[in-house]
């Protein structure tokens, strides 16, 4: 996989596994990179259906695919990196501004995603030329 944008990496998460099998806990103070003030989950997703397709302003999140499997493509208006989403024991830390749109969604895929803020329309970049803007003036390239 071509190296991550600077503002997402991926991170593991610890598995507390015994003979009954394995158990993830997301708790604040305890490695997350930022604090968690919302959750929701994506599942159920049509066949050949993409979804997201918009940047966020500054909302961090963390994206665990915990079942099934799904491509995240992550876009900081100068490279594009396909990330497979396969792991319930992996997130993918997605920071601000950051491009995403969803793919390759398997019928029993469920996408469970932790945010650092509530939902907020205004919050969204949904034009991708704006966020291409958006992106070089936080870089410092005013061109
Ligand atoms: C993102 C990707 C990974 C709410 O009411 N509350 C919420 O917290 C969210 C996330 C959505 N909604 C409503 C807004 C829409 O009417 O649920 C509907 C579907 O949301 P949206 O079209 O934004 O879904 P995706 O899958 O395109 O994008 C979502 C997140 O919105 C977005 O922040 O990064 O998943």
């Amino acid at each position: 996989m071509t190296a991550l944008p600077a503002s997402c990496s991926l991170v593991d998460l610890t598995v507390h596994g015994d003979t009954r099998g394995s158990l993830i806990a997301l708790e604040q103070g305890t490695g997350l990179p930022f604090a968690i003030q919302r959750v929701y989950y994506i599942y159920g997703t049509a066949r050949n259906t993409a979804r997201g397709f918009h940047a966020h302003h500054q909302l961090q999140q963390l994206a665990i695919c915990v079942a099934g499997s799904c491509t995240m493509i992550v876009d900081d208006g100068v490279q594009r990196v396909e990330v497979p989403l396969d792991r319930p024991d992996r997130g993918l830390h997605i920071g601000s501004p950051i491009w995403r749109e969803m793919t390759d969604f398997s019928d029993d895929c469920v996408l469970l995603v932790l945010a650092s803020a509530p939902y907020e329309d205004a919050d969204y970049i949904r034009d991708y030329d704006e966020f291409r803007r958006v992106a070089a003036e936080r870089n410092g390239d005013l061109s």
